[in-house]
């Protein structure tokens, strides 16, 4: 093996253990066009790749600040430049928050999800997060 090669083997390894210890912290987005820190949506991966069940957690809160529980939560990702097929993620209320997993079915531009919380005394709140890119797996 070529000492360049073995060389770049090694610094790869050690980038990729490291980006590891640096980078696991999930993806956070801030809902747009909402009161700031209305509505914030986690992805937890260290980048967001197509075909690949990511599992998200998605907190809102009202406009005191307060966690809004018992909710019924649906989100439908869309991409604004084109038609895609529906894709709407199972969504579960757990410790708080509302998680599932999203799947990312495509790489060919922004993502855009909209949610909309139902709250128990009937008013709605309507939330969208907006991805720039999705890489290709
Ligand atoms: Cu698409």
């Amino acid at each position: 093996m070529p000492f360049k090669l073995f060389f770049f083997m090694v610094f790869s390894l050690a980038a990729v253990v490291l980006h590891g210890e640096v980078c696991a912290a999930p993806v956070r987005i801030t809902a747009a066009g909402t009161p700031a820190g209305s509505a914030t949506l986690e992805l937890q991966a260290d980048e967001l790749v197509t075909m690949t069940p990511i599992p998200f957690r998605l907190l809102v809160s009202d406009g005191a600040g307060r966690p809004v529980t018992g909710a019924r939560v649906s989100c439908d990702m869309i991409m604004p430049s084109m038609t895609m097929p529906e894709n709407r993620p199972r969504i579960t209320e757990r410790d708080g928050a509302y998680v599932g997993e999203m799947i990312f079915t495509c790489a060919m531009g922004a993502w855009r999800i909209n949610c909309l919380a139902e709250k128990t005394d009937g008013s709605r709140q309507a939330m969208s997060f907006d991805i720039e890119t999705v890489r290709m797996k």
